[in-house]
């Protein structure tokens, strides 16, 4: 392929699968500004900043303070459905054609909000921008691990009821949350009851050190999840590696994330080498692409750049994504003639 076309500009036109990205992460700065006018918040009204810019790390817990304001800023059905238009078409002019969101719902009787009005909001969002942005969306409904067994088990009853309503459109359960607190263990009769109802599983695993030798890690693989949310430190214990690599799960990769996070010490040390050389499924993914200042686009960028990766490579990665995306054979199938229609462009526009 000619390099006349930089690699920044190859990475925003190749055709993308997002399939890591939470909802209030996700939103841009600019969406942030119209929910404190919404709100009636001025920024000095913020604790602190609501992003990790570039060249900047922080503790982990830095982006759970962040979630936090931004949750407390979208407690209205409003809100949500305004957020959810907005991190679609900013994937969407990213290049990205299949989305994955996923998101925890919330009950916030001040406002009135309750889990199933910010399901629906999510809902109406997504369909409202079917016609209008050139991308599929889906939805995973997230359990924090801070959450009680019982709210837990009401959200994969709701997964469930808007599966069959929506039609189509919730795929799924994450389980998320801040990784030092409470034990992934409590949480897997609920996700066994998940996978009974045909909901899939893509949960956070191993994100932090302790947890490469925590019981609840081989108890989470053992269900087994569909794919497997960081997995940062999986391959510092031979039998989880194991288990990972025999089953072929596929890993949400977030390079950014996992660096500015500071679980991973640098870009060249991430996880995704070890995976990516031993020919495991992985998908490059966002995680937080406001609080985190990324694009999609540029953690291809990254990867090729940090790993050597030729353009050949980044579109084959992003080609076998698809088989990784929580629908059916017939939209895979889709995907992957949209991909290959975009291919022959790409490669012509860039002779
Ligand atoms: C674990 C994360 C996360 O649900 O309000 N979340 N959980 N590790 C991460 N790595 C940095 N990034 C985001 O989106 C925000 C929620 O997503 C989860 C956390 O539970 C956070 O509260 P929603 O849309």
């Amino acid at each position: 392929m000619d390099e006349a076309v930089g690699l920044p500009d190859f990475c925003r036109r190749l055709p993308k699968v997002e399939l890591h990205a939470h909802l209030s992460g996700s939103v841009s700065e600019t969406t942030i500004q119209k929910l404190q006018v919404k709100k009636g918040v001025g920024h000095e009204g913020l604790q602190g900043d609501t992003a990790i810019g570039k060249g900047e790390t922080r503790h982990l817990q830095e982006p759970f303070r962040i979630f936090k304001i931004i949750q407390d800023l979208s407690d209205t059905e409003e809100s949500i459905f305004m957020m959810t238009e907005d991190v679609i078409s900013e994937f969407a002019a990213d290049g990205v054609r299949y989305l994955e969101l996923r998101s925890t719902p919330r009950h916030m009787p001040h406002t009135g909000m309750t889990p199933q009005s910010y399901v629906e909001s999510i809902l109406s969002a997504i369909q409202k921008c079917k016609d209008r942005e050139d991308v599929v969306v889906r939805l995973l409904l997230a359990i924090d691990r801070r959450q009680s067994v019982e709210t837990a088990m009401t959200t994969v009853r709701l997964a469930q009821e808007y599966m069959l309503r929506s039609p189509g459109v919730v795929v799924g359960i994450d389980l998320s949350g801040n990784p030092a607190v409470g034990d992934g263990r409590d949480f897997i009769p609920v996700l066994k009851e998940a996978q009974n109802c045909g909901l899939k599983l893509a949960l956070h695993i191993a994100e932090i050190s302790q947890q490469a030798v925590a019981p609840e890690t081989s108890a989470l693989l053992s269900l087994p999840p569909d794919r497997v949310g960081h997995g940062t430190f999986i391959h510092h214990n031979q039998d989880l590696a194991a288990v990972v690599a025999d089953r072929k799960m596929p890993f949400e990769i977030c390079l950014t994330s996992n660096v500015k996070a500071q679980t991973v010490a640098s870009y060249g040390e991430h996880h995704f080498q070890h995976w990516y050389s031993r020919k495991q499924p992985c998908v490059l993914c966002t995680d937080d692409k406001g609080v985190f200042c990324t694009t999609l686009s540029e953690e291809y960028r990254l990867a090729a750049e940090t790993f050597g990766l030729t353009r050949p490579a980044l579109w084959d990665l992003s080609y076998s994504s698809i088989d990784h995306t929580f629908v059916g054979e017939d939209l895979k199938q889709q995907l992957r003639d949209r991909w290959n229609t975009e291919k022959e462009k790409l490669f012509l526009q860039t002779r």
